[in-house]
């Protein structure tokens, strides 16, 4: 691993902090760069009314001189403004943990006295952090041409038809829409959707996906399991709050064809190896291929209902409904940013990992020299080898 970060801090504490350790030296960095990620991520029909409360920005305290990267470690700062209404104020009990939220299973694992303090870490507030550090890594990934974008597939039961729609336009359209959703037919009933969800006192979940263009063949690798570049995105994604399943290509589809369907044919014009299709979502052996690397996430609907779930109070031994946590009705566009966040680091480590060196002019040259995939960057000899000679 070449990149990793850390985050702390509580839903309505004082802030997020993040560090991020292993930037290369030599990349100019504003934070106006990481605000304009954090604005997005706070923006999408179906937000809480916190995100009214909230507006993002992160402070770079550490790790950057004279706005360029030292190859120190990044500090980031982000402060809770809604903390002023938290702070000196006696807070009432929460004793009845919500289904499908950390309440019950954080309570059990610490041992806390009341649920709060495994609310306040299990939020996606935590989240604007990771988006801070996923904008720097997605900076970083620019340098090299590398752009990751993500939309909304499907909130719900409405689905987005994207087959009229390029996978290189996807992104930008998305941002027209106030789901994040390229197709704008369907935009108009996903927001139709969260509208009915919100007025059932309900929540929904949906289906987001993430494109990588520009990647060059050769990030991750086949020869270990926790190497596979198809492993780690899946681990970063499923660390994202209520995601809880993720596919690389059209894996579940993919699942129920025969092989002959499923599979990129290997063309050669001129000496390029061409791909004419892209169902395997740019992996192949946990290596990308070249090919745009496409990954989708479920996420389900949010714990917090306003319609009361049946729990317990766990101080007072009784089955009683739930009390409704202030929260979102549908998170599933703002967590479009927080998705392309865990795929960019993971992409920039991966990208770091393969090209070495400490500062940005040692790097790039050595990402000029990658192998393409081209008949003239291999070395294949069409002969006989002994692999295993007898001892
Ligand atoms: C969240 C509940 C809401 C959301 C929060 C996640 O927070 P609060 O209880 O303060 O209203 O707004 O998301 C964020 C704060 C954020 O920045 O995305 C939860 O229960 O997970």
């Amino acid at each position: 691993m070449a990149l990793r970060f850390l985050t702390a801090g509580e839903s309505h504490g004082p802030g997020l902090v993040a560090i991020l350790e292993g930037l290369p030296a030599g990349l100019r960095l504003a934070e106006e760069v990481i605000d304009r990620d954090l604005a997005r991520r706070q923006k999408g029909y179906g937000a809480g009314p916190r995100m009214k409360i909230e507006r993002d920005h992160a402070r770079i305290l550490s790790g950057l001189l004279e706005g360029v990267t030292i190859g120190a470690p990044l500090a980031l700062l982000i402060e809770n403004r809604d903390h002023e209404r938290w702070r000196g104020r006696p807070i009432a009990a929460f004793s009845a943990p919500r289904p499908g939220h950390a309440d019950l299973t954080g309570a059990l694992k610490y041992g806390y006295r009341d649920l709060r303090p495994a609310l306040e870490r299990a939020s996606a507030r935590e989240t604007a952090a990771r988006v801070a550090v996923g904008a720097v890594c997605r900076h970083l990934l620019e340098q090299f041409g590398i752009e990751v974008g993500g939309y909304v597939t499907a909130i719900g039961q409405v689905s987005a038809d994207l087959t009229e729609i390029p996978i290189e336009r996807r992104a930008a359209l998305a941002e027209e829409s106030e789901v994040r959703c390229p197709d704008p037919e369907a935009s108009a009933s996903m927001s139709d959707h969260i509208l009915q969800t919100m007025k059932n006192r309900d929540t929904a979940g949906g289906i987001i996906e993430v494109v990588a263009l520009n990647l060059p063949p050769g990030l991750g690798s086949h020869v270990h399991w926790d190497r596979r570049l198809d492993a780690r995105l899946g681990a970063a994604v499923l660390s994202i709050q209520a995601m809880k399943g993720v596919e690389i290509g059209p894996a579940f589809e993919n699942a129920r064809l025969p092989g002959t369907r499923v599979h990129d044919a290997i063309q050669l014009e001129d000496d390029k190896l061409i791909r004419p299709t892209t169902r395997s979502g740019g992996l192949e052996g946990g290596i990308t291929t070249g090919q745009p690397l496409v990954l989708r996430a479920a996420m389900k609907p949010i714990a917090t209902t306003l319609t009361p779930q049946q729990t317990v109070n766990l101080a007072r031994g009784e089955e009683v409904p739930t009390n409704y946590e202030r929260s979102d009705f549908c998170p599933v566009p703002r967590a479009v940013v927080i998705v392309e966040a865990m795929v960019a680091f993971v992409l920039a480590d991966a990208l770091l990992e393969k090209l070495g060196g400490d500062s940005l002019d040692e790097i790039r040259p050595r990402f000029e020299a990658l192998r393409k995939a081209s008949l003239h960057d291999l070395v294949l000899d069409d002969a006989e080898h002994l692999f295993w000679p007898e001892e």
